[in-house]
């Protein structure tokens, strides 16, 4: 397996490596592609050392898999050639996500619908993956018909110029600002860029990913609160059912759903967290519990790491998923 990692020295870049490494991914020959730059530059994988190289030959190079995490529009640019080249694209970026001829994978969840025609490949927003992994096996049970989410989400979303900004702030020490007030004892509702409708990308994401993945008449409205926390995104999620939830019930489907760990008891204080979820793959949940002010209606509270299954994780086992089925 020849695999490309584009934009290999981002954050999300170096959690590939990491999570390809405790996959035990089979890798005969990895290609680090990085911006110009960083060219010439090397990354450790296994114990050996590869040397970055540009986009230009990387494509020349055909690798099966590209792993794309360098920004919407690197993709927009580069995704196509390599496709065209024969290499299978998945890209963590927002470029392709709504784009109605490629698919929207959280590999739990819809990866059967992949076939070898399908050469980009989209992984959704962090926010959007761990709350579809948690409502896909409710809306099979229950039927969903709404959901309201408050998230809470990590500085790391933004990247490494913003956990400089809140390192800074804290140590009283000039700052870059990368957002538009300090992040230090803050929260700003506000992540990503305002869109026309007052919501911002970050909050139609949240409506539209859920949309193309688990159903189109699933009803998402969101605000999206960006808190001075590294490690993780908490959702705060009141979702409606067409049917009336039991409580028990919900909890062993949880349970048993493969990519979920529950953490839901309230005699010992045991609920997920960011500090707890930080350098796991699953997505944990808790504070499920019946809202009492209309039927048919629960809350619960869901952390994941958002570098992990938010991005890295994620796009590691749309490839390992291809890997198995021969499908690259
Ligand atoms: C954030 N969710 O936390 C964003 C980061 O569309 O892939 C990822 C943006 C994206 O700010």
């Amino acid at each position: 397996m020849k695999l490309a990692i584009v934009g290999v020295t981002g954050m999300v870049g170096q959690e590939m490596i990491k999570v390809l490494e405790e996959f035990n991914f089979e890798v005969t020959e990895l290609i680090p592609v990085a911006s110009e730059k960083s060219v010439g530059t090397t990354v450790t994988f296994k114990g050996k050392e590869y040397t970055c190289v540009g986009l230009e030959t990387a494509v020349s190079l055909k690798p099966q898999i590209a792993i794309f995490s360098a920004g919407g529009d690197v993709s927009l640019a580069w995704a196509e050639k390599f496709a065209a080249n024969g290499t299978t694209v998945i890209d963590n970026s927002s470029a392709w996500r709504m784009d109605p001829t490629k698919k929207l994978v959280v590999p739990e969840i819809n990866a059967h619908l992949l076939t070898a025609n399908d050469k980009i490949i989209a992984n959704p927003n962090c926010s959007t993956i761990q709350l579809v992994l948690t409502m896909a096996p409710l809306h099979q049970k229950y039927g969903i018909k709404r959901a309201v989410v408050s998230t809470y989400q990590s500085i790391t979303g933004t990247g490494v110029k913003a956990v400089r900004q809140l390192e800074n702030e804290m140590a009283g020490t000039q700052a870059e600002m990368v957002y538009p007030y300090p992040i230090h004892k803050n929260c700003l509702p506000h992540c990503d860029d305002f869109t026309e409708n007052g919501y911002t990308k970050e909050e139609m994401k949240l409506t539209n990913e859920t949309k193309k993945i688990l159903d189109e008449s699933i009803n998402v409205t969101a605000t999206a609160v960006r808190v001075p926390v590294v490690g993780g995104h908490s959702e705060s999620v009141n979702i409606e059912f067409n049917q009336t939830p039991n409580i028990a019930e919900i909890r062993q489907l949880l349970h048993h759903t493969e990519g979920i760990t529950l953490k839901d008891n309230p005699e010992t204080n045991t609920y997920p967290m960011p500090i707890y979820a930080a350098g796991k793959n699953d997505v944990f949940v808790g504070r499920i519990r019946l809202d009492e002010s209309q039927p048919n209606t629960i809350n619960l509270w869901i952390v994941a790491d958002n570098i992990r299954k938010g991005a890295a994780t994620n796009a590691v086992q749309i490839a390992k998923y291809l890997v198995e089925k021969e499908l690259v």
